[in-house]
């Protein structure tokens, strides 16, 4: 699978699927969780009451990933996933590393052929941002997926730079 980094809006990415930085409840939030529901319009929220009704009624586990419509957003699917909350004392990487396995599995089988991810875990979830990357790219550029390409889309400026620097790819 192909890997990108990018700067930008992740609600803008013309891709099969974008990935959701979002929270067990699936009902919304902050950061890019917020975006994409704004963006995208009521009909994700929807999605994802339905699936808190039927098979998610305690919320989505960290680290899993299950998707909806993307409603009006060029992409096609939106598949939310749960990154942990960042802690100095417990090693959590695993699960942030699953969220990026699973939300892959999931476009996959989806039969999305590119598929645009956040820097999970990296905002409201306090993940530092370099290692946030370094744990992203362990999954992306190992993965054995019929995805062809995936991008990583970072937010601002410094973020995106710091992503080029721990990729080591010319800034
Ligand atoms: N496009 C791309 N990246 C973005 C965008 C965007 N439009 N907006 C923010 N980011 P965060 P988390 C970046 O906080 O840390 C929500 O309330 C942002 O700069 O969105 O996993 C959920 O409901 C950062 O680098 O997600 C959860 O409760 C990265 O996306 C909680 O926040 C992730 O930041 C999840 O926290």
């Amino acid at each position: 699978m192909q890997v990108n980094l990018v700067q930008g809006d992740i609600t803008r990415q013309e891709v099969d699927a974008i990935v959701n930085a979002a929270n067990s409840s699936l009902l919304g939030g902050g950061g890019v969780d917020g975006a994409i529901h704004r963006k995208g319009g009521p009909e994700i929220l929807a999605e994802c009451r339905a699936l808190r009704a039927s098979h998610y009624g305690r919320g989505l586990p960290t680290g899993q990933a299950v998707a909806t419509t993307a409603g009006k957003l060029p992409a096609r699917w939106v598949v939310h996933t749960v990154g942990p909350v960042y802690s100095a004392t417990e090693d959590r990487a695993e699960l942030l590393r699953d969220c990026y396995r699973n939300a892959l599995r999931v476009a996959g089988e989806l039969g999305a052929r590119t598929v645009a991810f956040p820097l999970i875990s990296s905002g409201i979830f306090g993940w530092p941002i370099d290692d946030a990357v370094r744990q992203a790219l362990a999954v992306l550029d190992s993965a054995e997926t019929t995805v062809e390409q995936a991008t990583l889309v970072l937010f601002d400026a410094a973020t995106y730079q710091s992503a080029l620097s721990v990729r080591g790819a010319p800034a």
